[in-house]
């Protein structure tokens, strides 16, 4: 994708054309000069929109957006204006169908995609999976209600044997509670055609700890380098972030953001009661405790405690239950 600007003849022709709204507002509301787009990247101040309007469709421009409008995300649908020299000004934001977000530290919640339907959690082998960091996404994509699967890369390096049964047990957890699991490698181009499938008519966000190999498969799902990867430090085995910015990338048949990687993933959005139903699998075990007010920490009649006896519950999973409500009751205080 060029950054190019609009000639004076495009703006012209683009005047005098009819153009579809896709921020779903009425027609006759969008005046002519403006344009309908679609936010692929964003550095600061600084959002580079896509023209989603025939004339000009794919042509990204710079654009800075109006102060009264709240904080654009990629993915967002826009409506802009080209204005002198190179740069567009957004002037308005189309309704989100959904919004995938993270807190950043404070607290404060932080929107990194908006209309997606589909989030892959990415993990690897190298650097080792955080069950909690997993889970943490996990309850994030549930509580939005957005479809989460998960994604295992770097399946070459599976080799040596006690890596290939930590991972087997990793993903067993996640495949009994009915996530979808890919097991793929992005270097060796493996589960490749798998996953397009999957993506196959959908809009999709990649999250997951720096390095595990997001971008490297961004760059796989197509045959030509699109996002730019890191190499890992042999020191740490912790990625190097070249992704410092959500970008989005089109494909034939669907859609991907790539996201930065993160070192901590908060809840800070999310109550307890959120937190329960997030964990898909105790959601049926809502209010079965013996007490109301069961704080489920070893209490008589706890129907946690008996279902991780009886094997129902994982207790990898219950235990990181806990530990998010441990983080969640923290980070509220
Ligand atoms: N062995 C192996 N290495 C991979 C694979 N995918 C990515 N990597 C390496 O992992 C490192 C981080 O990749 P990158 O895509 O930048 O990760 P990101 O931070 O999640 O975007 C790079 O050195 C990649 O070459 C894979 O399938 N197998
Ligand atoms: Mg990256
Ligand atoms: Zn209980």
């Amino acid at each position: 994708m060029s950054k190019r600007k609009l000639s004076n003849q495009q703006r012209e022709r683009i005047a005098k054309n009819q153009r579809r709204d896709l921020t779903g507002s009425d027609h006759s509301l969008v005046p002519e000069s403006k344009l309908n787009g679609l936010v692929i990247s964003h550095f600061g101040q600084q959002i580079d929109v896509e023209s989603t309007d025939s004339e000009t469709a794919g042509q990204v421009v710079r654009c800075y957006q109006r102060s009264n409008l709240p904080p654009l995300v990629t993915g967002d649908r826009v409506v802009w204006e080209p204005g002198d020299g190179h740069n567009g000004i957004i002037i308005a934001q189309g309704t989100r169908k959904s919004e995938f977000r993270r807190p950043v530290f404070g607290g404060e919640v932080k929107p990194i995609a908006a209309n997606v339907d589909i989030v892959l959690v990415v993990i690897a082998p190298i650097p080792v999976p955080h069950v909690s960091l997993i889970d943490r996404y996990l309850v994030a994509i549930e509580t939005i209600g957005l479809d989460a699967v998960i994604v295992f890369n770097k399946s070459d390096l599976l080799e040596k044997r006690d890596r290939r049964a930590a991972a087997t047990d990793l993903l067993a957890v996640y495949r009994n509670l009915g996530y979808p699991v890919e097991e793929v490698s992005a270097i060796e181009k493996k589960g490749i055609e798998s996953l397009r499938d999957l993506l196959s008519g959908t809009n999709a966000v990649l999250v997951g700890q720096s390095g595990v190999g997001k971008s490297s498969l961004i760059n796989n799902l197509s045959e030509k380098q699109l996002a730019a990867t890191g190499l890992l430090s042999e020191a740490h085995e912790q990625g190097i972030h070249t992704t410092t910015t959500s970008r989005l990338y089109h494909f034939p048949t669907f859609n991907i953001i790539d996201s930065p990687g993160i070192r901590e993933f908060g809840l800070g959005h999310v109550t307890e009661s959120e937190l329960f139903d997030g964990f898909r699998e105790l959601r049926s075990l809502a209010g079965s405790c013996k007490y109301r007010d069961c704080g489920h920490d070893g209490e008589v009649g706890c129907a946690l405690k008996a279902a991780a006896e009886s094997g129902e519950v994982d207790p990898k999973r219950l235990s990181s239950y806990f530990e998010i409500l441990d983080s969640i009751r923290n980070e509220a205080h």
